[in-house]
């Protein structure tokens, strides 16, 4: 009997949220129904403990909003007004539309959208990408999330991994370097915990005190986007006073010349300036990080959400190569999943592709190539992401959404704010319906999601999905018909990624948690894939697309420089940055629409230093406005000295109506009411130094009391 028929018992499943951890899970199945989520102890890594997100998950997998049948628009764009269609009526309705599309606009008319709201790889990039390369559409390019921070860290590693979870456990020296990883990535939190208990030191360099700061040895708070500085300034220290290893900086790295002539114009008291850091500070930061070995720097994704956020992540992955910490069993992290890379060109099959140089699109983009885009895009198909809340300029993107001209079609669990614009609204199984293979970009452990309840209603993975779509479409090729257990294995089978030895379905099937090969780490150092091989401080990879060949700080485009301008102009725009990082209880916008996750974050609130808010006669729990050019947010205001003045810091994703209203968030929930707008309506679309990468936190506000404010806006 396969677990799906099965009605009562505990099975195994994987966490399939966009999260480094990748736990894995028991299913308590009751009368067919999940009634409890708990974390399979027997998972080498994460051991049983899970996050309180995902142990309330049954609430979300069984929760009278999941959708059931596919639908069809029966209001206006954007009314959410629906009525129920067949899969066989929506379907066909979606082949013709885009079969005519193709014909008359050519295919790069369709844009598909997607990001990793389940991180299967055969439900995020598998059958999707074969679909879309066959038709043609234009593609997207992936870089809502690490591009920027991930481009940054191989310009001057080579290789997207770094220390293993295993390594951080004897570190006399943790930094936290720009994450929160008490919420973020919990597992590694943990591990920072033991290694405390060892005699390590917790360092947490934030704009805020977040979760993860508050439990820090030693906070350090910083003014957003001038990371870089601080990193450039700890070097100053290190070469100045002899606390670097020059074996290995002569071994292993390229431009450790360069780099110590380079940062002697980085003096403590002008990083201080730039950071907002004490000189003194600086300098014992360094000192610290000279003296502690093994050192562990985790290097979290919100210092990359920067005009400048490559080079800070590059900058930052410098500082282990000076004290020649790899070698010493110490490291940074920033990505794992480059250890589990997997038969990409199997999973997604470009050489079925129509158009190999259709268009790429820049998801970050996404406003502007709904807007202002030529040729035009006429039909958009959004699966597995909720860009009406979770993409930059949102306000824009909802104006995209709403022109008559577009097709939009929207595969969901939830009627989220994105399928509240659809054309054809059709519903997605849940990850534990369904069969799926899933890496960690984190730890070294691979896992095999296998039905454990039968999808509800008529939902279908994003894998069954476009199988019938192919076949609507007429696609008649082998690749359109294969079953998820050999998509599994052609991804498995890839001699290329030496990690990946040994890793095979059956063993998944039996072993649940296979390990990654690592023995191929031992001699990383000796072939890094960098064009020198070595550890490039100085980078002409870099040079060549007209950045600093050198780690250097950029001073953000929009946002604070405390160097360049003086102390009153410090910040470009309006004065103050708006930082909007997650919360502990929403993954992204995931879980915003559930009342029991919504419960335990209560409300948005914006934090705000006590003197900013005096200066404008706010005072804590009042209903304020953070606004600029793109948008407006009125949520609760909470008067901390969490962050240096200056930063308005509002955590979560939470979802909001099309009406600027709270949308579907019930009236009874506090703000509620009276709580407008959304984070990414003031967030800018302008790209990252590196990657494509988004630029979510370089952006700035002003904040003013709700009643201060006109009371007729438009949308
Ligand atoms: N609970 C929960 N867990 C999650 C997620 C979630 O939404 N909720 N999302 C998942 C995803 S997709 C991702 S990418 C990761 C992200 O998780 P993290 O890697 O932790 O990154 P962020 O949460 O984006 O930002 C972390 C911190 O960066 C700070 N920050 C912002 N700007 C700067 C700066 O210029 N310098 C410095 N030093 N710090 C700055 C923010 O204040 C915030 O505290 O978490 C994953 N895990
Ligand atoms: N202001 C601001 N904006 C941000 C960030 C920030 O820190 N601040 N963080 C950014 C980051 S790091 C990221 S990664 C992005 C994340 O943005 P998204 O990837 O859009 O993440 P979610 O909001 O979780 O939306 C995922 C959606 O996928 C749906 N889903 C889940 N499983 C499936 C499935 O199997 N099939 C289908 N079809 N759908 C499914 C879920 O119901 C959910 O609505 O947001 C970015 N946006
Ligand atoms: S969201 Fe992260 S911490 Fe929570 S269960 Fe999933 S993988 Fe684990
Ligand atoms: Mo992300």
């Amino acid at each position: 009997m396969s677990m799906t028929e099965q009605p009562n018992g505990v099975f195994p499943a994987v966490c399939p949220l966009d999260c480094p951890d990748t736990c894995g899970l028991l299913l308590h199945k009751e009368n067919g129904k999940i009634v409890k989520v708990t974390g399979n102890p027997d998972h080498p890594v994460t051991r049983g403990a899970i996050c309180n997100k995902v142990r309330n998950m049954a609430e979300r997998v069984h929760h009278p909003d999941r959708l059931l049948y596919p639908m069809k628009r029966s209001g206006p764009k954007g009314s959410g007004q629906f009525v129920r269609m067949s899969w066989a009526e929506a379907i066909s309705e979606i082949a013709e539309k885009f079969g005519s599309l193709s014909a008359e606009h050519g295919p790069e008319s369709i844009l598909p959208y997607s990001f990793y709201g389940n991180m299967g790889v055969l439900n995020a990039e598998s059958m999707d990408r074969r679909f879309f390369g066959r038709l043609g559409a234009s593609k997207l390019d992936y870089t809502i999330c690490q591009s920027a921070g991930s481009a940054g860290w191989k310009y001057t590693m080579g290789f997207g991994g770094g220390a293993s979870p295993e390594d951080t456990l004897n570190a006399k020296l943790f930094i936290v370097w720009g994450g929160n990883i008490v919420s973020t990535a919990m597992h590694q939190a943990v591990w920072m915990e033991q290694a405390r208990k060892n005699g390590a030191k917790v360092v947490v360099i934030d704009v805020h005190k977040n979760l993860t700061g508050r439990r820090a040895d030693r906070f350090v708070p910083l003014h957003p986007g001038t990371d870089s500085a601080l990193a450039l300034g700890m070097m100053h220290v290190l070469f100045e006073r002899g606390l670097v290893d020059e074996a290995f900086l002569r071994r292993y790295t390229l431009g450790h010349e360069e780099l110590r002539e380079h940062v002697k114009a980085y003096t403590p008291e002008r990083v201080s300036r730039i950071t907002g850091v004490p000189a003194a500070d600086i300098a014992r930061l360094a000192e610290m990080y000279g003296e502690a070995s093994p050192s562990h720097i985790h290097i979290g994704n919100g210092l990359q959400h920067h005009d400048n956020g490559g080079m800070a992540v590059r900058t930052i992955a410098c500082l282990p190569a000076l004290t020649g910490q790899w070698m010493r069993g110490g490291g940074a992290f920033k990505s794992n999943s480059a250890y589990a890379s997997l038969n990409d060109e199997a999973l997604q099959r470009p050489d079925l592709r129509a158009e190999p140089r259709a268009r790429t699109i820049n998801m970050n983009k996404l406003a502007d190539a709904l807007l202002t885009l030529e040729p035009k895009i006429r039909a958009l198909f959004v699966y597995g992401s909720n860009p009406a809340v979770v993409a930059p300029d949102a306000q824009r993107v909802r104006e995209g959404l709403m022109c008559e001209d577009l097709f939009t079609v929207v595969h969901e669990l939830f009627l989220t704010d994105t399928a509240k614009y659809a054309d054809i609204v059709l519903p997605a199984s849940s990850s534990f319906e369904n069969t799926d293979l899933y890496t960690s970009y984190w730890h070294h452990y691979v896992q095999l999601q296998e039905p454990v309840i039968e999808a509800a209603g008529e939902s279908k993975s994003n894998f069954e999905l476009f199988k019938l779509l192919a076949r609507a479409m007429g696609f008649e090729e082998e690749a359109f018909r294969e079953e998820e257990s050999a998509v599994v294995r052609a991804a498995l089978d890839y001699p290329d990624n030496p990690y990946l030895n040994g890793v095979t379905l059956e063993r998944l099937r039996e072993e649940r948690f296979v390990p990654l090969d690592m023995s191929p780490k031992k001699g990383y150092l000796d072939r890094l894939k960098t064009p020198s091989g070595k550890i490039e401080l100085y980078s002409e990879q870099l040079k060549a697309i007209g950045l600093p060949p050198l780690p250097t700080y950029m001073p953000l485009k929009e946002g604070y420089d405390g160097e360049n301008r003086g102390e009153r102009e410090a910040i470009s725009a309006y004065p103050l940055m708006f930082i909007s990082p997650p919360n502990h209880n929403f993954l992204n916008s995931s879980f915003a629409n559930v009342a029991k996750h919504r419960s335990m974050e209560k409300e948005p609130l914006l934090q705000i230093h006590p003197e900013d808010a005096a200066a404008r006669r706010i005072e804590d729990g009042q209903l304020v406005e953070a606004y600029n050019d793109r948008g407006v947010y009125a949520l609760k205001a909470s008067v901390t000295e969490a962050m240096l003045p200056g930063t308005v810091i509002s955590q979560g994703l939470w979802w909001s109506g099309p009406n600027g209203d709270s949308g579907s968030l019930p009236p009874e929930t506090p703000g509620g009411r009276q709580r407008r707008g959304l984070a990414n309506a003031l967030t800018s679309s302008r790209l990252a130094d590196m990657g494509g990468g988004a630029t979510f936190f370089s952006t700035t506000v002003e904040v003013r009391l709700a009643e201060a404010a006109p009371q007729v806006r438009k949308q």
